[in-house]
């Protein structure tokens, strides 16, 4: 904290779900948060804030924001509530937890979080241990990153892979599935730097999103087609001899098996697949392996289609077929976050798991609440934190249903008034990153970020940890955990002797804000030059054996792989998305086009899509459809549309644009229904059938009609 014309400064840390994770600076006055800053000395994203945080004080001063704890005064879903204090809400849960317990026994609770905040300890596990303690259900976490994580620990092992910022040395740069100019805002001037000094910039993607329109090639494969283009581009490096037979002899295992997998895979084969030309598919592969070094940047949306996490297997393969992991710059990044040396057993306490318990998946809530699958006993209690499932969540029309239910008893703590809070029984004011003291690791750069209580909460609000000491008193739990301070816990979650900490120590980083962790200079890090991938036989897989399904720390619940699923297919492969023209033809005929929902670039997932400066700034909710399939439906631009399958339907406004591809339209995610021209949004025709590998969703295999509404 520094001190300057009546302000104080404190070390902020943004903390979204995104990759970024911004270093800043809050500046208060008078006990008020008056300023927010990006950090100008953090090395990665340097001083800049996108148009989502820049104002981040005064999103707390929100006059909509939840500052007191609130019960249901009116029917479910009415927003009808009414003021009481903390005391009343915790003994209220208490009561009614006790009761479930007593009749059903504690599994009848379930937990419900995502990454709504990341901190270690106010964010997404942060009630691992509590509820772990209390022995309720435990929720899986699979909204994203489950299926490629998994691709990439059964391909190339728990490493960190190129650095973010070693881009700048690359001479090729694919950034596949990803939209980084919107959702990894400060990887792009790394990007721009390296082609400066001359890289090209290939961008795969369904749509020509802002990222693809910045590209020097835009390369467009059919959404969940990109395990054949992947296998298309490993065919043609190997029919044209340009496999980097050192590299492969040495570090990568299953070549000849992989290369038999890739036969089939002809250009001309997947052109069928992927609508991409077979000519374009050989143009890649020989840019791709001669101009080095080359790598991938592998966004998240390439999970998203029945096959995905099978495509991203493949794609971790390119970089070892021809050699990228050579150099400084080349290979592949998926995530760093493999690197950082945090003690998840600490922070979510598994080992409280009792043995037996069951395991409901967030993408599943729909279903788990309306008798959609066996739970016995059924889920009486919700506890929903740190996520928006009504906006954000597949299904979410029988998500929304099971909140009804009378039976149900929903706490949700909460900034506002979300979709999904409007359905509690009792809602629970939480601070926002100003008002309490974190700790972010992050999954786009290798720096841990400290975040300082800058100010007060605003009325009532009090930080999860808080909220996870009141609700363990209240159930008896005197573990030492429950009486930690929030600085004890910062402390505690992260392992300090580890060698990636290089001896700096939790003074140092609160001094500073940010620590890189110890994994080589950007300017030298190459970590697989000379293989040693932490893989089972030290080599890329290509071929695995034996290997069974499993969802990939740290989604699932921060600390533990699953091994127990089902067998899977030992080689990458290309497994078809289960809603195309191609593959599902009797569906096409009721709904033909095929929608892709990525994030809107104004909003964080469904985070700031209620404040009216950041909806004027994205627009309303948009559909974009290619001009041919417009005119087919006589839709023209700006006009309403609804936009429905069988699972549901949303309205939105008409972008006609050659942006969507012919057969695609494209809506983004976040808005809220309740905002919405109707009272639905993306989610409302989003399947909730899981990716084939690491129950990864499939937000990008759905099929869809639009019709212009009246
Ligand atoms: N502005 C903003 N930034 C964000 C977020 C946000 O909501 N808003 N959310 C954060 C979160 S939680 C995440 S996970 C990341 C995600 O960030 P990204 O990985 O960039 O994910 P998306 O924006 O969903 O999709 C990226 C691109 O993939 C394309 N795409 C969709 N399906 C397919 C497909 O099957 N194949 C191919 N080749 N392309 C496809 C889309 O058209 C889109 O342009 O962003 C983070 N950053
Ligand atoms: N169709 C479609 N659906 C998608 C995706 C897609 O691309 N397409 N993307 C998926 C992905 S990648 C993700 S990550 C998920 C994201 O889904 P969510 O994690 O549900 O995303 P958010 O909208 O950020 O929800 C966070 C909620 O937590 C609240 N919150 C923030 N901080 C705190 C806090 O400290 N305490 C408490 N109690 N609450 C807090 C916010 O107010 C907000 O309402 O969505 C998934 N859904
Ligand atoms: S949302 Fe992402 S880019 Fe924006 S401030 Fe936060 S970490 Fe930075
Ligand atoms: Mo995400």
């Amino acid at each position: 904290m520094n001190e300057q014309s009546g302000s104080q400064f404190f070390h902020g840390a943004c903390p979204h779900d995104c990759p970024d994770t911004c270093a800043m600076v809050y500046e208060a006055k008078d006990g008020a948060l008056v300023g927010v800053a990006g950090n100008k000395e953090h090395p990665f994203t340097r001083g800049g804030l996108c148009v989502k945080l820049k104002d981040f004080h005064a999103h707390h001063y929100n006059p909509e924001r939840l500052l007191y704890p609130l019960r249901r005064s009116g029917p479910k879903g009415s927003g009808e509530f009414e003021r009481i204090g903390w005391d009343e809400a915790i003994a209220t849960i208490g009561a009614r937890w006790r009761n479930i317990i007593a009749e059903f026994g504690s599994q009848a609770i379930m937990p419900y979080s995502y990454l709504g905040n990341m901190g270690l300890v106010q964010g997404i596990n942060s009630g691992d241990p509590f509820f772990n303690r209390l022995g309720s259900t435990v929720n899986e976490k699979t909204f994203c990153a489950s299926g490629s994580s998994t691709a990439w620990l059964l391909s190339v092992g728990p490493t960190g892979g190129v650095d973010p910022e070693s881009f700048v040395h690359a001479k090729y740069i694919v950034i596949w599935a990803a939209n980084s100019i919107s959702t990894n805002l400060h990887h792009w001037p790394f990007v721009l730097e390296a082609r400066r000094r001359g890289a090209k910039i290939v961008v795969i993607d369904s749509c020509r999103s802002r990222t693809a329109k910045a590209a020097d090639w835009h390369i467009a494969p059919k959404p969940g087609s990109d395990g054949a283009l992947a296998l298309g581009f490993i065919n043609a490096i190997i029919e044209q001899g340009l496999v980097d037979e050192d590299y492969v002899g040495k570090h990568a295992y299953g070549f000849e098996e992989l290369k038999q997998r890739a036969a089939d895979f002809t250009p001309d084969y997947v052109e069928g697949l992927t609508g991409v030309k077979a000519a374009d598919i050989k143009r890649f592969a020989t840019e791709f392996a001669t101009i080095q070094p080359s790598v991938i940047r592998i966004g998240v949306a390439l999970e998203r289609s029945a096959g995905g996490a099978q495509a991203i297997r493949a794609v971790c393969a390119l970089p070892a077929l021809v050699g990228s992991w050579r150099h400084v710059g080349g290979g592949l990044l998926q995530m760093p976050l493999w690197e950082f040396p945090i003690d998840w057993v600490k922070a979510s306490r598994p080992d409280w798991i009792r043995p037996g318990t069951r395991v409901v998946n967030n993408l599943k809530l729909g279903a788990a609440l309306t008798g959609g699958m066996p739970l016995d006993p059924p889920i009486k209690s919700l506890f929903v934190y740190c996520t928006n499932p009504v906006s954000q969540a597949p299904e979410t029309n029988r998500i929304v249903e099971g909140l009804k239910r009378e039976d149900l008893f929903t706490v949700v703590s909460e900034h506002f008034l979300t979709d999904t809070a409007k359905y509690a029984d009792i809602v629970l004011p939480a601070t926002m990153a100003g008002e309490h003291e974190d700790m972010m690791w992050s999954w786009g750069h290798f720096y841990l970020t400290y975040n300082q209580k800058a100010i007060e909460p605003r009325g009532e609000c009090k930080p999860s940890s808080e909220m996870w000491r009141l609700l363990a008193r209240e159930m008896g739990f005197d573990d030492e955990i429950f009486s930690k301070t929030d600085e004890e816990l910062c402390a505690a979650y992260i392992n300090w002797d580890a060698p990636q900490l290089g001896g700096a120590d939790f003074a140092h980083l609160k001094e500073r804000g940010f620590l890189r962790i110890n994994v080589g200079t950007p300017d030298e890090r190459a970590p697989h030059a000379h293989g040693n991938f932490p893989t089972p036989s030290g080599k890329v897989e290509f071929l695995l054996h034996e290997a069974k399904n499993f969802v990939a720390p740290p989604f699932r619940m921060m600390y533990e792989a699953e091994q127990s699923g089902e067998p899977i297919d030992p080689l990458p492969g290309y497994a078809a998305p289960r809603e195309t023209p191609q593959t599902n033809p009797v569906r096409a005929q009721l709904f033909p086009l095929n929608i892709i929902s990525p994030k809107s670039h104004g909003f964080l997932n469904s985070c700031y899509a209620n404040e009216p400066h950041k909806i004027k700034g994205q627009g309303e909710q948009f559909v974009i459809i290619n001009p041919g399939d417009a005119q087919n439906r006589d839709i023209r631009d700006g006009d309403p549309v609804r936009v429905f399958n069988d699972r549901g339907d949303f309205q939105g406004v008409a972008r006609v644009s050659e942006d969507s591809p012919l057969g695609v339209v494209v809506a983004t995610l976040g808005y809220w229904r309740s905002l919405n021209r109707s009272d639905g949004s993306v989610n409302c025709i989003s399947s909730d059938a899981w990716s084939g590998l690491g129950r990864a969703p499939t937000f990008s295999d759905n099929l869809v009609e639009v019709r212009r509404a009246n």
